[in-house]
């Protein structure tokens, strides 16, 4: 089903109309009313007035992270706090919080960009959402809640950790769909499993994950081991929070972004220059409907490709593949660049290792080096009275890490459910080089 069938299946060129349109106004808007983007517009040499095709946006300055470090905490809002209703906050690995601002349009907005996601997961309002996403400075709980309302489902507010309790609900209330990360559903799952529950009974039957990195091997299997379709949803607090683009159940091949809200571009990270849609590189988003935290070319680190071709779903929305990694996380082994999602693919395709994992980075004798730590399953564990079957299983990990990735890794097998567990974003790189 379509939430919004009017804009979500805009004519390509209506659809631009308006986005020009609100463009000019956001730009103006910022210009006036936001001391950083004045100076930024002029050192760059540019003027609202500049702009006067989508194309223009080029010669616009980008917005970085660093950015809204030095305009901590409401030094980019653009509207007095009178009219902020709501405040959230992104962690952040490193530095100070990144701090954003709503004002009751903005909630509205993003409560109904939200509802189009759980529609384009199938739901309607004869759905229960058992929502698992964090609820707090974190985006993902209030903004998949407020979506489930505005969808008119049933929501249960769950919120993270309590894994025992989660399951007992899963199990007693029997709800047809499932929000949080990609790593927890895979926790709730074991844990279900070693609680001796069916998770493959309940009455699970989409699931909307996102907030961190994860891959179509990890796709299949939440899948398997809790009976339900997985979708992708993907946002940041930047922007909006979740809800920026969302997979839909017909095509689940790319998230179609919300366009009529948000305008993306991706570019190359080292040089800044816009690149062709389909080519890999930074996804950069400029918000044009946003009134209390409007950004302007926002670079997200994030690296993906869009996706222009049409959907089957009759969206007419741009896709964007998964995130392939960050242009800020990437770690350089010795020379080869490395994403841990990689890693994490090449080991989730191997049979007889569960998908936990750490990577442990650091510089011995001016040498880099990897050790990915990974977890046996249960049955590996217990027939591996000798030791060579655990030797093999090392070996073979090792290679296809090199085959894959083109880099020597240790590597260590651990026991079944020895290594950590997270309850919202999984970490699982530990880089111990001083540089
Ligand atoms: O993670 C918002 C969110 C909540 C998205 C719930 C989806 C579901 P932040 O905490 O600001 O916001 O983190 C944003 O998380 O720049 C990406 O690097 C990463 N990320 C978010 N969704 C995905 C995804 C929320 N589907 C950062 N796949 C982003 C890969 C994702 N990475």
């Amino acid at each position: 089903m379509i939430y919004n069938e009017e804009f979500e299946t805009l004519p390509r060129e209506a659809l631009e109309a308006l986005q020009l349109k609100r463009l000019k106004q956001v730009v103006q808007r910022v210009y006036y009313t936001v001391g950083f983007y004045r100076r930024a517009f002029d050192q760059a040499g540019v003027q609202p007035e500049n702009l006067k095709t989508l194309d223009d946006l080029k010669r616009f300055p980008f917005t970085g992270k660093q950015d809204l470090r030095e305009n901590y905490p409401f030094g980019l809002f653009a509207v007095p706090m009178s009219s902020i209703v709501r405040l959230h906050a992104s962690s952040g690995t490193t530095g100070r919080a990144t701090v954003v601002g709503y004002t009751q349009r903005d909630i509205d907005t993003w409560s109904e960009l939200m509802a189009r996601c759980f529609a384009a997961a199938g739901l309607t309002k004869n759905d229960m959402i058992h929502n698992a996403y964090g609820y707090g400075l974190f985006t993902g709980g209030l903004g998949a809640h407020y979506g489930a309302e505005r969808l008119g489902a049933s929501v249960i507010p769950i919120s993270g950790g309590n894994t025992k309790r989660q399951i007992t609900i899963l199990q007693d209330f029997g709800p047809t769909a499932i929000c949080c990360t990609p790593s927890y559903a895979l926790n709730l799952a074991e844990q279900g499993k070693a609680m001796g529950v069916d998770m493959r009974a309940l009455k699970l039957r989409v699931g909307i994950f996102g907030a961190e990195p994860w891959s179509e091997e990890m796709r299949r299997e939440i899948e398997s081991a809790l009976n339900l379709t997985a979708l992708n949803i993907y946002g940041l607090s930047e922007i909006m929070g979740p809800g920026v683009s969302m997979e839909c159940l017909e095509g689940r091949q790319g998230m179609h972004i919300a366009e009529d809200h948000f305008l993306v571009e991706t570019i190359n990270p080292d040089t800044g220059e816009v690149l062709p849609p389909g080519e890999t590189g930074e996804l950069v988003f400029t918000t044009i409907t946003k009134e209390a935290f409007p950004l302007v070319r926002y670079r997200t680190r994030d690296i993906s490709r869009l996706i222009p071709e049409p959907c089957r779903c009759g969206r007419t929305h741009h896709r964007m593949d998964r995130i392939m990694g960050r242009s800020d996380d990437m770690l350089i082994i010795r020379g080869v660049n490395v994403f841990p999602s990689q890693i994490e693919a090449v080991l989730v395709g191997i049979e007889g290792i569960e998908p936990h994992y750490q990577l442990i980075v650091d510089r011995i004798d001016n040498l880099d080096t990897i050790e990915v730590q990974v977890e046996v399953s249960d049955e590996l564990f217990s027939n591996a009275d000798e030791v060579k079957v655990l030797q093999n299983m090392e070996r073979r990990i090792v290679k296809d890490i090199k085959d894959y990735l083109g880099i020597s890794a240790k590597v260590k097998l651990v026991e079944p459910k020895s290594l950590q567990r997270f309850e919202g974003k999984a970490t699982r790189v530990q880089d111990k080089r001083r540089i």
